[in-house]
């Protein structure tokens, strides 16, 4: 936060429009383990692979539906962090507010965010893998640990959530350029900026004049070519920057 001039400061606080574009470091106070991080990241115990593209699903469909329940469950014994509801009252006092993210765990809209654009879906909505429809609960009964299957094609059910090689969902994409497009301020929070298109975000922001800063502990390819960076964690500097836009 100290590394955040006065000028920059105003600007934060003077923004009628106002993106705040996620990822898993956002997530990461709550106990929910990023992707990339050496130690603790998804990837460092499995291959994105083996669990994350539609072939994987494909090859074997009971792998991967039973990761995405383990990480179901994880998420529902999690609440959201300090992080998640500075964002939450920071919406009350900006005039458009928008929270982009591409974290698939809904803990934004459980912390009360209400516009949440999700960029990689979400991981408690089912869809029918063959015709995409949206199925809800009671499931129908899981055969052997695989995936249950659609009541009315019969494919497998799947987690709608976007692995690699499967395009965003159109209207979330269309609505995080427009209000990146638009924003005056673009907060990038807890990511490495290195999926894509998701990663494009911040950069069309900055392309169309917008103050952008990155909140991550950790330096990313973002770093050197945002107005500044803060290196702190979302839990810790969001709560602290809402304090110190506007005290209570
Ligand atoms: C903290 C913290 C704390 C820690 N506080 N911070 C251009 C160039 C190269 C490749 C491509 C390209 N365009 C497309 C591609 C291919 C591919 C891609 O990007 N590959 C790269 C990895 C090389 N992209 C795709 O395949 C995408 N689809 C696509 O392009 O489709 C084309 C198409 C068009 C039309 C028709 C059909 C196809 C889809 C990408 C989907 C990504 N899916 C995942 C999984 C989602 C489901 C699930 O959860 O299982 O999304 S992968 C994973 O990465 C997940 C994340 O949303 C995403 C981004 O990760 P994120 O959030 O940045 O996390 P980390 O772990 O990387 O970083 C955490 C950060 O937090 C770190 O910086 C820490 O320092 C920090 N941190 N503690 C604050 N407390």
């Amino acid at each position: 936060m100290d590394s955040l001039s006065e000028g920059i400061i105003s600007q934060l606080a003077g923004a009628r429009s106002l993106v705040v574009f996620t990822g898993a470091g956002m997530s990461a106070e709550s106990g929910v383990p990023t992707f990339r991080d050496a130690q603790t990241g998804l990837w460092a115990r499995y291959e994105p692979s083996d669990l994350a593209t539609p072939e994987a699903f494909a090859r074997d469909p009971a792998l991967v539906w039973q990761w995405y329940a383990w990480r179901r469950e994880l998420v529902a014994g999690v609440e959201p962090n300090a992080g998640h509801q500075a964002l939450a009252t920071w919406q009350t006092r900006v005039k458009a507010f928008t929270v982009v993210t591409q974290n698939v765990d809904g803990l934004h809209q459980r912390a009360g965010s209400d516009r949440v654009l999700e960029l990689h879906g979400n991981l408690h909505r089912i869809i029918c893998s063959s015709e995409g429809m949206e199925v809800r609960d009671p499931l129908p009964p899981v055969a052997e640990g695989g995936p249950p299957r659609c009541p009315q094609c019969a494919a497998p059910l799947r987690p709608d959530v976007v692995w690699f090689g499967e395009a965003l969902p159109e209207r979330a994409w269309e609505g995080a350029m427009q209000a990146a497009a638009r924003a005056e301020v673009l907060l990038s929070v807890g990511t490495s900026g290195l999926v894509h298109p998701a990663a494009g975000i911040p950069l069309l922001a900055l392309q169309h004049g917008a103050v952008v800063v990155e909140i991550n502990p950790e330096p990313t390819p973002l770093s050197h070519q945002v107005t500044a960076s803060v290196r702190g964690t979302a839990a810790q500097v969001l709560p602290a920057l809402v304090e110190r836009l506007a005290p209570r």
